[in-house]
């Protein structure tokens, strides 16, 4: 352990266990998804699907791979799972290229409405190499249903993405079945930051209502980095040739050799999310979301809360950022709807209860965090972004130095670190 990766290893553990994690796409993952991550499997090529490999040598691999298949079948009740995707991102390249051919029309929510790059946003392969066209959200910050379905009816999609990154409320999948009937498109749901709350029953499966599904495993689901993709029933139905397409986009499309470390990891926390405690934990985080939503003010009916500042100045969610990680608050900026501010420098925050709910923490202990972050955001009040925009960086580099000096937030910290320290970290307190 000479290396000064390994110190700074320890260095990064001193800060997951001493703060308050709440960026609400990350999670602690048990002892054993750690070991089989730091597996020699790492040490293996494999390309290709069990029992069709290019390189010899992968019967053990093959096994380890049919059943990380077998488990995500169970757990979601689906005839088909992928489970090579090395993330969220080329998982969804590869249903892109499945369902699309290059140039072909794709829907999704907006970035600045809480959807996904990869849905179709400016810059995104989605939109380099598809036609993107974005549905939002309303007022009401919920899904614009009466947009979506006369966008989809004027542009015609291949393919509907239902899947959110930023959006504190549930999804209804039946509407968007109904919409990606009118206009026969394929519906595919990310459900990435909600899957544990799927497992655990707290929202509705989209199992019966969409053609395929895609999930990342290191959020809600506490496993390695990394994604599955499911195709339903209704996707297989609807085509017929849809697996073949799908491995086809994986490999040779998107990916080389599959990460087999990550898929035994995969693997593990897949038979930790078939326990019965993971349905606790899954309730848990909506719970504690829940609360410390409404000690902040607003409503959550998922395991994130999108906080607008507009009440302590403008455009303030750097500020908030800085502010709260000086305090041992690990929260990100975002832009919320009808962004007052800019995409750039956003007026909101995303935070959430994945990771302190794994900690252990339960509603009592959300009233504490959530006196705490009202504290620290009560320190950013008059330092209000410029409006001129190339003043912007150089104030924002002041307000840092300001808040890192600021003797209100290194009292907060003291108090957040002694309180987040009680509660063991799995992976360093073993638990
Ligand atoms: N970066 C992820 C998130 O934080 O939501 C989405 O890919």
């Amino acid at each position: 352990m000479s290396s000064k990766v390994f110190k700074l290893i320890a260095e990064e553990a001193h800060r997951q266990k001493y703060g308050l994690e709440m960026i609400p796409s990350e999670n602690y993952v048990s002892k054993d998804v750690l070991r089989a991550l730091g597996s020699i499997l790492t040490n293996k090529y494999s390309e290709g699907f069990p029992g069709r490999r290019y390189y010899g040598g992968n019967e053990v691999i093959d096994k380890i791979e049919n059943y990380a298949v077998d488990l995500a079948k169970e757990l979601f009740g689906v005839p088909a799972a992928f489970v090579q995707s090395y993330s969220g991102s080329p998982a969804n390249q590869a249903i892109t290229m499945a369902v699309c051919e290059p140039g072909e029309i794709v829907m999704g929510l907006a970035l600045s409405s809480g959807g996904h790059l990869t849905h179709g946003a400016k810059l995104n392969f989605s939109s380099i190499f598809f036609k993107a066209v974005n549905y939002t959200v309303g007022e009401d910050w919920k899904i614009n249903f009466g947009e979506l379905e006369a966008l989809a009816k004027k542009h015609k999609p291949k393919m509907i993405w239902v899947g959110t990154t930023a959006y504190p409320f549930k999804l209804d999948y039946k509407k968007f079945r109904k919409i990606a009937d009118e206009v026969n498109a394929t519906l595919v749901a990310d459900i990435s930051h909600i899957t544990g709350l799927i497992i655990g029953g707290v929202h509705e499966s989209p199992v019966p209502y969409v053609d395929i599904i895609m999930t990342t495993t290191h959020k809600t689901l506490r496993g390695p980095r990394g994604a599955m993709i499911l195709v339903t029933d209704r996707g297989l139905k609807r085509d017929p040739e849809i697996k073949g397409k799908i491995e086809r986009a994986i490999i040779p499309g998107i990916q080389g050799g599959p990460h087999n470390h990550q898929t035994a990891a995969i693997a593990v926390s897949l038979e930790e999310a078939l326990k019965p405690s993971f349905k606790k934990y899954a309730a848990q985080v909506a719970k504690n979301a829940a609360v410390l939503a409404r000690e902040l003010g607003t409503v959550s009916e998922t395991h994130l809360i999108l906080l607008t500042l507009t009440e302590y100045g403008y455009g303030m969610g750097y500020q908030a950022q800085y502010a709260l990680e000086e305090a041992g608050i690990t929260v990100n900026k975002n832009t919320i709807p009808g962004e007052p501010a800019s995409p750039f420098y956003p007026s909101g925050i995303r935070l959430g209860t994945p990771a302190l709910t794994t900690r252990g923490m339960k509603e009592k202990d959300m009233v504490k965090v959530a006196s705490w972050i009202k504290m620290v955001l009560e320190e950013i009040r008059s330092l209000d972004l410029p409006e001129e925009q190339e003043k912007r960086k150089d104030f924002l580099k002041e307000v840092r130095v300001k808040l890192h000096q600021n003797k209100n937030l290194k009292k907060i910290r003291k108090e957040v670190e002694k309180f987040a320290g009680k509660f063991p970290m799995p992976g360093v307190d073993d638990i």
